[in-house]
């Protein structure tokens, strides 16, 4: 077995007045360390803050079950049997040998963090992110979902031609044994007319409060069935177009849950199985990029204290972005423009290519640079309040940033990317990076799926309290922002800042990890390697 489908027990023991144990939860206190910065006539007068907070996680693991919207897809069949090969370590022949079954590409189960490092040596030690707290093995969830294909799970993988065929061969009778993906909701207006023909699996009738009612049947109907203590619902189906935010229909929670007993044209399928979700208290991710959180929707989930997270996989093209445009404006150089072609061949590229739905996928996949150009007025002049409205000072500068998808057949699932960054550098000179990327696309999306689902399975454990005062420990906010880095439009708290920058995701989220077992930050200062 692959090192990083290992099971182990909980490994980790903090010795501080900080952290402590018992059988039931890890509690942990904290100090939030920021800056009040107030600016003064061009003086800028910065006052350290401290809060402190406790943290208190659960320990016991849930048994968790993944229903996948859009289970019989690319994404939905790879990640099945991935699993299934993980859980009954099932190896195969490749034209370059054998192969084992493994996490690669897990931020949680196959990169580690810095715990601190040795005192008699002084090397880092590093653990698995896995490690740092107690959260659900892959191989654990119990796999089931729904789809408007009804293919079963092994013609729908063989279908996806994304696996090599001796792993297909291998795991048939596994996907066979899950069956065909329950019925679903298709409103053929959501998504492109080119996927008709694959909708013979639905949820008869327009009635869409009685498709409500299916689908939180279904959710508690499949907790049941397999004793679960948490389902984790996963929006993993075909890009949706963007629904029309209409004042009175989906901008309140009560208007949108109105709008679905009213059967409104504009309530997506997917804004369906997030109330579904919702109501029925269990966390909803969305894996594609249409809104289906629309105003009404994250209203209705602070009001439920129900946990939700998205929006679209962050899984080639926009991850390298998050990092590169990054790199090139921390470097002090000005990126000018970026030009982000693609093309591909699988279902996904197919439904893609109808407009109202690249739309959906280019606002996503456009957004992801705007922070780190905000954060440098060095190099991008900002949005000039007194200016003309609409006009280029008005707007700020930016660089100029193309999407273009394309769909080709030919290559199926095999993902082509072309990036080219063009930039000024010093004394009016230019540079031009192109970076060529192909690779499997329901490769690298999958393990970001089960990253989401664990990563959600575990904050639903995590509570926290001021400890100024003795407050009840309470559950988090139910945006989870945290799962900003396997996402390519982090959906955040209403009224804060979103942050695209992968390094500062990845940050983010470890120090959050690390807070919840009494550590406190990622200490890249080394200091003792500094000084005498
Ligand atoms: P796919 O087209 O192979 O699978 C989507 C599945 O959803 C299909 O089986 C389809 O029948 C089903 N479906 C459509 N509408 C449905 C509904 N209302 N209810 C239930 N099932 C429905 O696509 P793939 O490659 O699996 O991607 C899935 C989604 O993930 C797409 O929206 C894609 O844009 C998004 N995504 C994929 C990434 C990747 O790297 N593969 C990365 C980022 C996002
Ligand atoms: C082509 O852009 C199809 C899309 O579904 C992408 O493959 C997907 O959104 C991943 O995008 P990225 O930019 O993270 O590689």
């Amino acid at each position: 077995v692959h090192p990083t489908a290992v099971r182990r027990p909980y490994p980790i023991v903090v010795q501080s007045e900080n952290t402590s144990y018992s059988d039931e939860y890890i509690t942990s206190k904290f100090t939030n360390r920021g800056a009040d910065v107030a600016i003064n006539d061009g003086q800028f007068i910065v006052t350290p803050t401290t809060k402190p907070y406790e943290f208190q996680t659960v320990r016991k693991v849930s048994k968790t079950g993944l229903m996948l919207i859009g289970m019989g897809g690319n994404n939905g069949t790879t990640l099945c049997a991935t699993i299934l090969a993980n859980r009954h370590n099932i190896s195969w022949h490749t034209k370059s040998g054998i192969q084992q079954p493994n996490y690669i590409g897990s931020l949680l189960r196959a990169s580690t963090v810095r715990l601190g490092s040795e005192p008699s040596t002084g090397k880092d030690v590093h653990v698995p992110v896995s490690d740092v707290l107690p959260m659900v093995h892959p191989n654990d969830l119990v796999l089931g979902g729904w789809d408007i294909s009804g293919a079963s799970m092994d013609q729908a993988m063989r279908r996806a031609e994304v696996l090599d065929w001796d792993l297909q061969r291998q795991v048939d009778p596994h996907m066979a044994a899950l069956g065909s993906p329950l019925p679903s909701i298709y409103y053929p207006d959501f998504i492109a007319a080119n996927q008709e023909a694959r909708a013979d699996n639905v949820i008869p009738g327009k009635d869409k409060q009685e498709h409500l009612e299916r689908i939180r049947a279904d959710i508690r109907k499949f907790k049941a069935d397999n004793q679960l203590d948490r389902v984790v619902i996963f929006w993993t189906a075909n890009t949706e177009r963007y629904s029309e935010i209409i004042p009175g229909v989906n901008d309140t929670a009560d208007n949108v849950l109105n709008a679905i007993k009213t059967s409104h044209s504009e309530v997506s399928p997917s804004t369906v199985f997030a109330v579904a979700a919702i109501l029925e208290g269990e966390p909803f991710v969305n894996g594609a990029p249409q809104n289906t959180f629309v105003p009404g929707v994250i209203q209705l989930a602070e009001r439920e204290k129900s946990f939700i997270g998205g929006d679209d996989l962050k899984s080639g093209q926009t991850k390298l972005k998050s990092v590169f445009a990054e790199f090139l404006v921390n470097a002090g150089i000005k990126p000018l423009s970026i030009a982000s072609y693609n093309h591909l061949g699988n279902n996904d590229g197919h439904n893609l290519s109808a407009e109202p739905q690249f739309k959906s996928k280019e606002i996503s996949k456009s957004s992801v640079v705007d922070d780190m150009v905000a954060a440098n007025p060095l190099l991008f002049k900002r949005p000039d309040v007194n200016a003309k409205k609409g006009t280029k000072e008005a707007k700020g500068e930016h660089p100029d940033h193309i999407v273009v998808i394309k769909y080709v057949p030919a290559v199926g699932d095999s993902k082509r990317a072309i990036d080219e960054y063009y930039s000024e550098i010093f004394c009016g000179g230019r540079s031009t990076i192109n970076i060529f990327n192909e690779c499997e696309d329901s490769l690298l999306a999958t393990p970001l799926i089960l990253d989401l689902t664990i990563l959600t399975e575990l904050l639903t454990r995590v509570k926290y309290r001021d400890a100024s005062n003795s407050t009840e420990f309470a559950p988090l906010y139910p945006v989870l922002s945290l799962l900003s880095y396997m996402l390519k439009a982090p959906l955040v708290k209403p009224g804060t800042d979103v942050v695209n920058s992968l390094n500062r995701q990845r940050n983010a989220l470890e120090s959050f990890l690390k807070a919840c077992i009494g550590l406190e930050g990622s200490s890249d200062l080394l200091l003792e390697t500094r000084i005498w």
